[in-house]
């Protein structure tokens, strides 16, 4: 990479900033984003988000780079790891909202890529459909553990979850319990149970 001109004036009082040299970001303690909160979003249903920044305590100031969403207390409910631009401590807030119905599930491919990345499985629950696609590599510098997680409010089974499979293989389990972690291997006609959440 090589140094070069700014390409216009930097407002200071907004934070505005150039360096000619980005690898020495670090040395002089400048902020890449400005000083831009980070931001966490409520899924509301029917393609409306409510911004709930201030309420997750999420909202810091700090160059944040890479999230990934991991379980860190064994829950079922999803966490956040947090990794800033130019050092401090690895960030990781707990889920802290009330609990709801949660299904987590991984795969295992035999015809397919071992991690199934790129399979599509959808969890039918009574009037509900829900998608989702592995591809945990999903922002930058940040990849989170090969794990479909569903939110299934208070659903205790889902009629029928179905893995389409990057091979072309299509399963379809029905009446899967909610509240666990299930491993699904590709073509076998059972799944395996692995972890039951912990009951807060
Ligand atoms: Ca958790």
């Amino acid at each position: 990479m090589h140094s070069s001109d700014a390409a216009g004036s930097c407002d200071e009082e907004r934070g505005e900033f150039w360096l000619s040299d980005p690898w020495k970001v670090g040395e002089t303690k400048r902020n890449l984003s400005a000083y831009e909160p980070n931001q966490v979003f409520l899924n509301m249903g029917a393609l409306r988000f409510a911004n709930i920044s201030y309420l997750t305590g999420a909202d810091s100031d700090g160059d944040g780079r890479g999230v990934v969403v991991a379980d860190v207390t064994g829950d079922l409910q999803p966490d956040l790891l947090v990794r800033q631009s130019g050092g401090g401590p690895l960030q990781v807030f707990r889920n802290g909202f009330p609990k709801t119905g949660r299904l987590e599930v991984s795969l295992r491919g035999t015809k397919s890529n071992a991690l199934g990345i790129g399979a599509r499985i959808e969890a039918q629950f009574g009037e509900r459909t829900i998608v989702r696609q592995m591809f945990p590599a999903n922002n930058f510098l940040a990849t989170q553990a090969s794990v479909i997680r569903f939110g299934v409010e208070s659903a205790k089974t889902i009629d029928r979850l179905t893995v389409r499979w990057p091979s072309g293989s299509v399963q379809t389990f029905e009446g899967v319990p909610t509240g666990v972690h299930l491993r699904i291997t590709e073509d076998k006609s059972t799944y395996d149970t692995l972890v039951v959440a912990r009951t807060p």
